[in-house]
């Protein structure tokens, strides 16, 4: 029912618009075409200067009610301090091309008006005017001029390196389908060498782990910088051209596979700032900007305003492919202590995902902050054995000693869980100790006993060797005799295959 009201409607208007013209054409035949003409000259004249106002109008309140939403303007003012002059730019060139489109818009819906058919008129044939000519150059050649100066001098100071004798934390960005990578130096400020034949699942950026460098190493999920410090960051790209931008901060450049590329800044406004910022209040109390002081969730009144929920971002700025919108990163700007103590939190890559797999290259070596915390800890369960009542905690594990497979020949690294040992016999001059040896139960069981002999024995031997009185020690090889754990899997006879102590006076 509706389709046929339809579709009668269409062919009733149809034949108002036909019958429409026709009546204008007995109109021009009764009045003469030069009239008809005449009038709708006159019409789109008016519609001219009519459309002129309304868009002029259109143009300058929409510009207004949008100007705090502007990266340039209002709060959002540059939140680096190269960004200042970037802004200052943006408000020049804006000024000048705003004048030049205000002027030729009037103009050209003007003349369209002023310069309408009429009877009589004719077009005035001008083939040259040198004086226009000049004008028309030589003005925009001026401020064009004006423009490209700023602008150059704008670009020199916003790309400038950091100097030889400068300070900057170095972080690195390598933009891949779909995310950013971002990297730290770690205690050293150094950032690691990288090999792109190395990268693997668990080796992302091809970081090549026999350079100290990245060891200490870390790669957080968000951008943390302290404010007012200077930044460098090293943009690489893994795959495609990606774009490293972080808006607030008018930093953007391009990262390209293969061409580290790089941006220094130095952000000037906190997140927490840029917060208050947002969620201003005006003299008599209230917002400054209304749209951030909306709840975030627009059903719940009572959730956070959105301003209290602002955060800084790092976005891809090319189209990189279907997931370029996930490459979003949040970017936390705060200040000197609060950067220290995140810091502090950050774990090394290398040593959380790569330590002792088979990517290590320094699997029979150990740092100098393992050996310091291996000692703390050994200390700890030392000083926890000394003051429990209870025998069974008198017992401790020397996990870290270990031996060549199928003899008493201690491994390398075993020297320094042995050493703690030595320094634990020296603080406590009245502890005795009975060092056990025991092993799983694969094989003959008297070699067994006979192998956890000579093993507790060479723990001995070593600790006599370091000055600890024999008198104090005891070396005991228990075999298979006393396992702690099943002994049907692999991991079961590791754990039984063991060297422990037993405090047997204190
Ligand atoms: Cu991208």
């Amino acid at each position: 029912m509706t389709v046929l009201l339809a579709i009668l409607c269409i062919i009733l208007l149809a034949i108002i618009v036909v019958q429409i013209g026709r009546v204008n054409e007995l109109a021009a035949k009764i009045r003469g075409e030069e009239e008809i003409q005449l009038v709708a000259n006159r019409r789109h004249g008016a519609f001219s200067l009519a459309f002129m106002i309304l868009f002029l109008l259109a143009s300058i309140i929409s510009a207004w009610y949008y100007k705090d939403t502007m990266l340039w303007y209002g709060p959002h003012t540059a939140a680096s301090e190269h960004g200042g002059s970037l802004d200052y730019m943006f408000n020049i060139t804006l000024f000048f091309t705003g004048i030049v489109f205000v002027i030729t818009q009037i103009l050209l819906f003007y003349f369209a008006w002023k310069y309408r058919g009429e009877k009589g008129r004719k077009a005035v044939f001008m083939p040259h005017d040198n004086r226009l000519e000049v004008v028309w150059t030589a003005i925009p050649a001026v401020v064009m001029t004006f423009l490209v100066v700023g602008g150059l001098d704008a670009w020199n100071e916003v790309m400038a390196d950091v100097g030889p004798d400068e300070e900057a934390i170095e972080v690195e960005a390598t933009g891949f389908q779909f995310a950013w990578q971002l990297r730290y130096p770690g205690p050293d400020g150094l950032l690691g060498a990288k090999d792109f034949e190395q990268i693997t699942a668990t080796n992302p950026l091809g970081q090549d782990w026999t350079d100290k460098k990245n060891i200490d190493d870390f790669h957080p999920s968000e951008l943390v910088l302290p404010v007012g410090k200077k930044v460098r960051v090293r943009i690489t790209a893994r795959d495609v051209l990606h774009n490293f931008y972080l808006p607030h901060f008018r930093v953007k450049m391009d990262a390209v596979p293969g061409m580290p590329t790089y941006f220094v800044f130095t952000p000037t406004i906190t997140t927490e700032e840029y917060r208050q910022r947002l969620g201003a209040l005006k003299a008599d109390g209230t917002p400054k900007y209304p749209e951030w002081h909306e709840p975030v969730d627009p059903n719940d009144p009572e959730s956070p305003k959105k301003y209290e929920n602002f955060n800084y971002e790092l976005a891809c700025a090319e189209l990189c492919g279907s997931g370029h919108y996930a490459m979003r990163r949040l970017v936390r700007i705060v200040s000197e202590g609060e950067y220290e103590a995140w810091l502090g939190q950050q774990q090394s890559y290398y040593m959380s995902t790569i330590r002792n797999t088979d990517a290590d290259p320094w699997k029979d070596v150990l740092f100098d902050s393992e050996i310091k915390e291996r000692a703390a800890e050994f200390n700890d369960r030392v000083t926890k054995a000394l003051s429990s009542e209870s025998a069974a905690d008198k017992v401790l594990a020397l996990e870290h000693v270990s031996y060549q497979p199928g003899s008493a020949e201690l491994t390398a690294l075993s020297r320094y869980q042995l050493d703690n040992l030595v320094t634990v016999m020296n603080n406590y001059p009245n502890m005795v100790i009975e060092i056990g040896g025991h092993t799983d139960n694969t094989g003959d069981a008297a070699a067994n006993l006979q192998l956890s002999q000579e093993r507790a024995r060479k723990v001995y031997d070593y600790l006599a060797g370091k000055g600890v009185a024999g008198a104090r020690l005891s070396a005991v090889g228990y075999g298979q005799t006393r396992p702690i754990d099943t002994n049907d899997t692999p991991e079961g006879r590791e754990k039984n295959r063991r060297t422990e102590f037993r405090i047997v006076a204190q």
